[in-house]
């Protein structure tokens, strides 16, 4: 195939949909910048002195990874500067972080868990970045966290990078979902994947199961009917894969199709789930559907979720459509 880079690429996106001005192609680029960054302090692992613990906590009260501090400033010092950004949101920061005033302001939200799988990190297993773009509202003055309260449906761009045995950059602007793998020698992504598409149906679902007995009956029966296999109602036997990092988890399901779930459950009633809504269910949402997939919190589509809260917690269903389907309407009943 052709070597396409990511900048021809999304320069010939522009052409065809006339949906990626120049600014927010500049944005992609700096955060696919980043990415490559981050990938390679990731890859460093104990030669760079970046694994274990940095003896802080984020906003979320969970224990932060040296990693994950270090790819936050990343993210936050590469998109500072251009002038295609109004404020940004991390998974890692209690408040957004406005674009200092010694720098010009675009009209660009940028949200990101900058280092998701943490848990993972320190174990020498897949981890990566999810990102999300709005746009700021128009006639914005200062932005405020309300700013970036828009519904996933909202987003103009979204994507992820797996620092794997490749690393690799999945993304969309709403035109279908592309992926890029890095070229650790010239340091460039090149376009490995046009128009990826989640198969309808699957045999392989993902799932922390060591939380069953948790789990509310609609989720229960779902899964159980899958583990009943060719024995049960299913009529077909299905496989397992939980490798706790979503990107992963997201990237072999776009690949091979399956579902992901991370739904609420009895442990913490109130909590609709554990996975955060704006900078990982609703970008991830985005690509899936943009994949011909479907996501949903089990009672409606996860892109129309209206934000109340900046790092609200939402349930995940998503993956090949007519699982998602199938799940949801067991919600319903
Ligand atoms: P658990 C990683 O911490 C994460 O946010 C997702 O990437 C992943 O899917 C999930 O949490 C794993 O959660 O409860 O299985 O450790």
């Amino acid at each position: 195939m052709k070597r396409v880079s990511l900048t021809q690429y999304l320069v010939e996106e522009q052409r065809l949909y006339n949906n990626i001005p120049a600014e927010l192609r500049l944005l992609i680029e700096v955060v696919a910048r980043s990415c490559k960054t981050i990938s390679h302090a990731v890859g460093k692992g104990a030669l760079g002195e970046v694994l274990g613990s940095a003896g802080s906590e984020n906003v979320q009260g969970e224990v932060q990874k040296k990693l994950d501090i270090i790819s936050n400033e990343m993210l936050l010092e590469a998109n500072e500067w251009g002038g295609h950004l109004a404020a940004m949101a991390s998974e890692e920061m209690e408040g957004i972080h406005p674009i200092p005033n010694r720098y010009p302001k675009g009209e660009y939200l940028l949200l990101f868990d900058p280092l998701d799988g943490s848990s993972n990190i320190d174990v020498n297993v897949s981890i990566g970045t999810i990102f999300s773009v709005l746009k700021a509202p128009d006639g914005m003055a200062e932005p405020t966290e309300k700013d970036f309260l828009q519904c996933g449906a909202k987003q103009v761009a979204a994507g992820y990078a797996v620092y794997g045995p490749q690393t690799v950059l999945v993304l969309t602007t709403g035109n279908g979902v592309n992926c890029f793998t890095l070229d650790r020698e010239m340091g460039s992504w090149v376009l490995t994947q046009r128009d990826m598409k989640i198969p309808a149906e699957t045999k392989e679902f993902a799932i922390n199961a060591s939380n069953a007995r948790h789990w509310y009956p609609p989720v229960k029966r779902y899964v159980d009917e899958m583990l009943a296999g060719e024995t049960g109602v299913r009529q077909k036997n299905f496989n397992m894969r939980w490798i706790a990092s979503m990107v992963a988890d997201v990237h072999r399901i776009l690949n091979r199709g399956g579902i992901f779930m991370y739904p609420a459950d009895a442990r913490e009633p109130d909590k609709p789930g554990k996975l955060r809504l704006m900078y990982e269910a609703n970008p991830m949402a985005f690509i899936v559907e943009q994949a011909g997939g479907a996501a949903t919190n089990g009672k409606q589509r996860i892109l129309d979720v209206q934000p109340q809260k900046l790092h609200e917690r939402v349930a995940v269903f998503l993956g090949s459509r007519s699982e998602v389907e199938r799940v949801t309407s067991y919600h319903a009943e």
